[in-house]
């Protein structure tokens, strides 16, 4: 046996020759330190970890850490003590380090930001967040996907959620709303059916992320209430430019109260300040491949850098007189009620202005709920949102683990909160006193009810037998999915043919495309036939039965993204395609233009370290080109020298850059020597003078390409690249 003596020597030696026991960092640039890492203590306290290298690591239970690279161990090549609890702790929360995805909406993006009230609505609710005109609360906004699981991409076609919570000073009230302002079912008692038929086959566990398949295609089929939906699906809404670009809707009629106790129903909506904005389907597949994060990353960075996305937020009030008169129920999720009927009233603006300190913590642990609703806000009798008044508290309860979710710091209100619920999984709080039930005679300070303050459900007066059955007033599918498909621009509607085109060709059972096209007949009669041509479909269309045929509406222009936009270049990416020899004074000019027009500009080159300017200057990139295809940007300028130019044309990534940004109906500045990328392109034979989205900047300024990359893409072009159903 070694003498201690012996045992030191060897451990020290062992030492000496292996791994060091701490992992010095590499010595830091000369800088700002980087800010220190913030934790919340079980006491709910925030520490801000100082940042350097006197923080000393320890255990969960605060034990200083010694080394942190090496396992405890019976000698040095001997096996692993069970008594590291160093290592059985580290282990063991790395286990448990995930928790159940979200059922649906499982990958989102979120941030941080204020509510601002720019109207007083003490006419309509007694809400306090929307009483006095300036005044800001904190709000957190989580956008996302609704089919995909955690880790799929941005950009597949489908609904976007876009729930906020509003940390009001009467308790958090959660908007839980989507991107498009109808719904696909009526009737919660299908979410389940919709949401099983839309994601991956229970068998084969795909596809992912897509509804393009004989699941979710048959269940529509048979569910004739889910065409309006359809329609917004189908359309460019379903593949947005950014999440900062999107607009959102609350979806059900709400009630809000005012003081007096009087009722008016609301629909709620956010409109983005940049504009809304959707990319092309084939940009949308190329998108998810090149960045996958391509929304979450612009979310990010625009907040980062400053450029703080903003929403007006707007009600769409009207009477139960008003609600009388209109030709649907106001109870259907699977109608909206046109702004040309009922305007928005702007009452307020919700600015994103932090990014999570932590994705985590944040982000995934957010709970938004339906029935979080505050004094002043109440449910109508939607059958659609009084199912998901059950729905989000139970789903938290399996997801968090615990009824204590309310203390976890992203969910709980920043008013003050007391109640007498007790115990519980991760009880955060330390409740103290005898006195845990009420009415109670004994405790000091014990937390009552109050009349006055408290909220008070409005007491609209129900009677009925019970029965499982849908009123007559929710029976008419077809004629808003009509009114939908009619207020489109033409592109927008060959956009709308050729995603049910893409969808339906990737459903292998004829009889299910056929009986989708049993339903787009009672749309409209261009949309179901140009379908079935896109399709090779060889048959005649057969309608299916619909007791309620489709009525004509004057077309509602305000539900078209295309006939609403607004020339802008604020919020959106250039990219510019360069080489050693590129023009520095060109490039310097295209740089300030563009930030002048509140964009951004991105150097794309052959490395990632740069090229060399024609004035000798290193120009660094920010990606080297098969990593900044132009998918990634709302308009590109090539910009080559004239050798550059020849060598560009040789890699298939540049050729492509240019070849997608075309296809794509981007506005193009280039040079001249950019000659041999558009042969190789095979774009020879249009220029400036049948394109106006193709810019030579030797004939044309810079502002000139600004200008017209502002009006958005060149819709001329897409014939030319696309032919639309005739
Ligand atoms: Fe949801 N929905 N939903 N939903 N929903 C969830 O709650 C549900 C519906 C929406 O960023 C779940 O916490 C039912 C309409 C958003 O965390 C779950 C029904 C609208 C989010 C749930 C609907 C939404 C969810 C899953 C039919 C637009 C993401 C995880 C009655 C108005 C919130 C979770 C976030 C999430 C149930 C229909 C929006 C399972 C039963 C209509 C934005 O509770």
């Amino acid at each position: 046996m070694a003498t201690p003596a012996k045992t030191k020597a060897k451990t020290a030696g062992a030492r000496a020759g292996s791994t060091p026991p701490t992992n010095a960092p590499p010595p830091r640039p000369a800088g700002p330190s980087t800010e220190g890492e913030t934790f919340i203590a079980p006491g709910g306290e925030t520490h801000q970890q100082a940042d350097g290298p006197e923080t000393q690591l320890t255990t969960n239970q605060g034990v200083p850490i010694a080394d942190n690279q090496n396992s405890l161990k019976a000698g040095v090549r001997g096996p692993v003590l069970l008594q590291d609890f160093i290592l059985r702790e580290k282990i063991m929360h790395f286990d448990h380090e995930r928790i159940p995805e979200r059922v649906v909406h499982a990958r989102g993006s979120a941030a941080h930001g204020f509510f601002e009230c720019l109207d007083s609505c003490a006419d309509v609710t007694a809400a306090d967040f929307l009483q006095r005109t300036g005044e800001r609360i904190p709000v957190f906004t989580r956008f996302s996907t609704v089919a995909g699981n955690k880790g799929s991409a941005d950009l597949p076609r489908d609904v976007r959620g876009f729930a906020v919570k509003f940390y009001t000073q009467q308790g958090n009230f959660d908007l839980v709303g989507n991107n498009i302002p109808v719904f696909f079912i009526q009737d919660a008692i299908k979410f389940p059916d919709l949401i099983h038929a839309a994601k991956q086959d229970p068998d084969r566990e795909f596809p992912q992320a897509q509804t393009a398949h004989d699941t979710f295609w048959d269940f529509i089929s048979l569910t004739p209430e889910s065409m309006h939906m359809i329609m917004w699906a189908m359309s460019d809404r379903a593949i947005p430019r950014s999440l900062r670009m999107m607009e959102g809707f609350g979806v059900h009629t709400f009630r809000l109260i005012n003081a007096a106790g009087t009722s008016t129903f609301v629909k709620f909506h956010w409109r983005p300040k940049l504009g809304s904005q959707s990319v092309v389907w084939d940009e949308a597949l190329k998108i998810n491949g090149a960045d996958p994060d391509f929304h979450r990353r612009d979310l990010w960075e625009a907040i980062e850098g400053g450029d703080f996305p903003e929403w007006e937020f707007c009600l769409q009030t009207f009477t139960q007189e008003q609600a009388d008169g209109f030709a649907f129920d106001v109870l259907d999720a699977t109608k909206l009620i046109p702004e040309e009927d009922v305007p928005l009233r702007v009452v307020g603006r919700m600015v994103l202005d932090r990014n999570p300190d932590n994705f985590f913590a944040e982000t995934e642990q957010v709970a938004y709920c339906a029935a979080h609703v505050v004094p002043g806000i109440d449910f109508t009798n939607d059958p659609l949102l009084q199912g998901r008044l059950f729905s989000y508290q139970d789903t938290q309860l399996k997801r968090l683990g615990s009824p204590n979710f309310h203390q976890i710091p992203i969910n709980q209100p920043k008013c003050p909160f007391h109640n007498l619920q007790r115990d519980g999984h991760m009880q955060m709080a330390v409740p103290k006193g005898q006195v845990n039930y009420e009415p109670s005679s004994l405790g000091q300070d014990v937390a009552r009810e109050s009349l006055e303050r408290g909220f008070q459900a409005f007491p609209n007066p129900e009677a009925g037998e019970q029965l499982r059955l849908r009123p007559e007033t929710f029976a008419d599918h077809y004629t808003q999915a009509r009114l939908f498909f009619a207020s489109q621009t033409k592109p927008e509607q060959d956009h709308i043919v050729a995603a049910l085109v893409f969808e339906l060709s990737k459903c292998v059972t004829p009889r299910v495309r056929e009986a989708v096209l049993s339903r787009l007949i009672h749309i409209d009669e261009f949309l179901a036939q140009s379908v079935a041509e896109g399709l090779g479909f060889p048959g005649e269309i057969v309608p299916a039965p619909a007791p309620i045929p489709a009525q004509d509406m004057t077309p509602s222009p305000m539900l078209s993204l295309l006939a609403k936009a607004q020339p802008t270049l604020e919020g959106r990416k250039v990219g510019v395609l360069v080489s050693d020899g590129s023009d520095d004074k060109l490039l310097a000019k295209l740089k300030a233009a563009v930030e002048a027009a509140g964009a951004r500009l991105q150097i794309i080159a052959p490395t990632i370290y740069g090229v060399t300017t024609a004035g000798g200057a290193l120009l660094p990139a920010d990606h080297k080109i098969d990593g900044g295809p132009s998918v990634l940007f709302d308009a590109v300028a090539i910009l080559p020298s004239d050798e550059g130019g020849a060598l560009l044309a040789l890699e298939a990534a540049a050729v492509n850059f240019l070849r997608d940004a075309y296809g794509h109906l981007k506005v193009i500045a280039y040079l001249p020597s950019a000659g041999p990328l558009f042969a190789k392109g095979g774009i020879t034979e249009v220029g400036p003078d049948d394109d106006e989205g193709l810019i030579d900047l030797e004939a044309s300024s810079v502002d000139d390409f600004v200008a017209t990359a502002s009006t958005g893409r060149v819709w001329a072009r897409e014939p030319l690249v696309r032919p639309p159903p005739k």
